[in-house]
């Protein structure tokens, strides 16, 4: 559990490590080496993993010279040229070429003769090991020729940590926190070392490790008291090339610098912040910055002084610039005291409403921070309008690793296919092509920072992240983050193979559950994109009607003729007009939408008939019979798997999905018996008691 999908086990199959061994047994490396360094980490991890893998011991040449590894014979290798040793390479590239021996000579068992790893920096390199590491895992028949040349698609690939300082995480689902306890810092611990280590194993390079909820505890995280701790936090996560960050409360200069306000537009307020990141950067020179969430869900912010959030976010910009640190502002604001009042409240309007005409107003060392949907991390929902539509203004997409509204972790639900979604989506924005992963990767408009964040889904729990099958979507954020363009089904593979063995029967079985699980879990929840039909304060388990008389905006407007938001421009709230004209018509019209949005932009009759044939309210029923029956045969076929994994996981994951089982029926009799009562049309084929 603990090692995750870092090597673990000890190969079963002589012929494999037979395969890979002339490359294991020595390895010439050059590189200034510094302890504390990315390129020591490199080292130690390509060492500890073949030790682990296959029981071998590398013989260690040190050289000078630039980050690269030469792999079996370096006599061979200093014959080969080629592309991979002359391309000049970006600080975070690699590029691996592993040769194979005697290529017409034996084909039962073909041997490697060297592997060249080159990077484009010490943090490069690390990435390079961590790739022929996967290689490893992955390649059930030993290594086969190949050259690889790879770069990271999005320059910040950053988690976010909502850990408290009082040891909890705010929506965590696998135990406490791994970095704090009793409102201190914990030492450094194997379960640090470990995150760092799993995070940088797929190309993370920045976290933020204090929850954007900043409370009073959190606040002193900028004080002189914490900051040594602060400093040793972070060296733990440089050594593996990630840059960490702070969230930072708006109010500070109130709670901690005694003034009387925190208008952004005030000179002390101003003077305070830039002395304060002397102070802080004096204690941390590497720190990346800070992450805000402001005027949002009862924060402080620059509303309460009739200021801008472009006002509140270069207030803290310009203190930041002189040490290069970048301020990540969340985009996350709408009143969360206001019932539905007219057609403006409508609250997936509201950070387009906030934001967008600020365009052009933020310093470059801002990043605004936009939730992948206008809602907050629903099943399914649209893109955010937002993300794009601001062209000169640097912005990063956030997505959420922890399954808050998706399962908890107690249900399965692989998010890579959800995210591949918002990636792929074509805003239009600047013509076609202008996909979220393009303006994400800085290609689209000329942003100086951007890419994508996570919140994390990780605690102290052994295993991580609770469930088990959890794990895959931190891999997988990560593995999207490097590269959008990796299809779902090779995520869910590379992570099946590495945590239960290559072709393994348990591996294959897992692949086709973690694929299926997105579209089971909504299934049998809130239907065709309408979302919120939770418990409250919770987020786990059906309440239809729990949000729907509240002031948090979450409405879904079912009554007995129909259901759904009307979010059109002729009738409705008009944030259908928020998108580029492509996206909007196709939205506008019932009849286009797409079907698993379609109550997120309409209120239409549960007779309405959906693309599939099918009226919404039978659509309703099927598709909640079908959630839980797939969740029944999921189990069923683990339980023959029994053999094939070992049994402590084996269990684990069978009472989970048993776990899974019961809350997908009780989702499917609570929203079946709604509806049904609500609409009064009976299921066509007459599958439920109406009691
Ligand atoms: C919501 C969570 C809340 C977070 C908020 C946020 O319920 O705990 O503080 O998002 O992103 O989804 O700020």
């Amino acid at each position: 559990g603990s090692a995750a999908w870092l090597p673990a086990d000890r190969w079963q199959d002589p012929e494999r490590i037979e395969r890979w061994r002339p490359l294991l047994e020595r390895i010439e490396a050059r590189m200034e080496l510094r302890p504390e360094g990315p390129g020591a980490s490199a080292l130690q991890e390509l060492v500890g993993g073949i030790k682990m893998l296959t029981g071998l011991s590398p013989s260690l040449t040190l050289k000078a010279g630039s980050p690269l590894l030469i792999l079996g014979s370096p006599e061979s290798a200093a014959r080969s040229s080629g592309e991979w040793n002359t391309l000049p390479l970006a600080e975070e590239a690699y590029v691996l070429r592993i040769k194979m021996a005697d290529e017409d000579g034996n084909q039962a068992c073909p041997k490697a003769e060297y592997a060249i790893l080159r990077g484009g920096s010490e943090r490069g390199l690390l990435y390079g090991v961590f790739a022929l590491l996967r290689l490893m895992g992955t390649q059930p028949h030993g290594p086969r020729e190949s050259d690889i040349a790879e770069a990271p698609r999005n320059p910040l690939r950053m988690i976010d940590q909502w850990d408290n300082m009082d040891g909890s995480v705010e929506r965590g689902y696998s135990g406490g926190s791994i970095f704090y306890r009793d409102n201190r810092i914990l030492p450094e611990s194997d379960r640090i070392i470990g995150y760092a280590r799993l995070l940088a194993s797929v190309g993370i390079n920045a976290i933020s490790v204090n929850n954007v909820n900043v409370h009073r505890e959190e606040t002193k995280l900028i004080t002189s008291s914490l900051l040594p701790d602060v400093k040793r936090l972070s060296d733990i996560f440089g050594r593996y090339g990630i840059r960490m960050f702070l969230s930072a409360n708006y109010a500070a200069p109130l709670e901690l610098g005694g003034l009387d306000t925190a208008d952004p537009l005030n000179e002390d307020v101003k003077q305070w912040w830039r002395r304060k990141a002397e102070e802080i950067y004096a204690a941390v020179p590497e720190l990346g910055g800070f992450v805000v969430k402001a005027d949002s869900e009862n924060r402080p912010g620059p509303f309460t002084y009739g200021r801008d959030h472009a006002d509140g976010a270069n207030l803290l910009a310009d203190a930041l610039a002189p040490y290069g640190g970048t301020v990540m502002w969340r985009c996350f604001v709408y009143d969360c005291h206001q019932d539905w009042r007219d057609r403006s409240t409508d609250r997936a309007r509201a950070a387009y409403d906030h934001f967008r005409d600020l365009d052009g107003r933020f310093r470059d060392n801002v990043i605004l921070q936009i939730k992948n949907g206008p809602m907050d991390f629903q099943v399914r929902e649209p893109v955010s309008p937002l993300f794009g539509a601001m062209p000169q203004t640097n912005q990063v997409m956030e997505f959420q690793i922890a399954q808050e509204y998706t399962g908890q972790q107690r249900d399965v639900c692989f998010l890579v296919p959800q995210w591949k979604k918002s990636l792929d989506f074509d805003t239009f924005l600047n013509g076609a092509g202008s996909t979220v992963k393009q303006i994400a990767a800085g290609k689209v408009h000329p942003f100086t920072r951007s890419g994508v964040a996570a919140v994390s889904n990780i605690g102290d729990d052994d295993n991580w992240t609770g469930h088990h099958l959890a794990q895959a979507n931190l891999f997988g954020f990560g593995r999207l983050a490097w590269n959008p363009d990796l299809e779902s089904d090779v995520i869910a593979a590379e992570w099946s193979a590495l945590t239960f063995g290559v072709d393994t029967p348990a591996a294959k079985f897992v692949e086709e559950l973690l694929l299926e699980s997105w579209p089971v879990y909504e299934s049998y929840t809130a239907p065709l994109g309408v979302g919120w039909m939770v418990q409250p304060h919770y987020h786990y388990a059906v309440d239809v009607d729990g949000y729907e008389y509240s002031k948090w905006g979450t409405y879904h407007f079912a009554d007995r003729t129909g259901i759904g938001v009307d979010r059109t421009m002729a009738t409705g709230t008009g944030y259908v007009g928020q998108y580029a004209a492509e996206n909007r018509d196709i939205y506008e019209s019932p009849a286009e939408c797409p079907d698993e949005l379609l109550l997120f932009f309409h209120h239409v009759p549960y007779t309405h008939v959906l693309k599939s044939g099918k009226t919404v309210i039978q659509h309703i029923y099927d598709s909640r019979f079908e959630g839980a029956e797939k969740v029944e045969r999921w189990i069923a076929r683990w339980r023959e798997l029994e053999s094939e994994a070992d049994h402590e996981r084996f269990l684990h994951i069978l009472r989970r999905l048993e776990g899974q089982a019961e809350n997908a029926k009780q989702w499917r009799d609570v929203v079946n018996t709604y509806f049904y009562r609500k609409s009064g049309i009976p299921d066509e084929r007459e599958r439920m008691l109406y009691a």
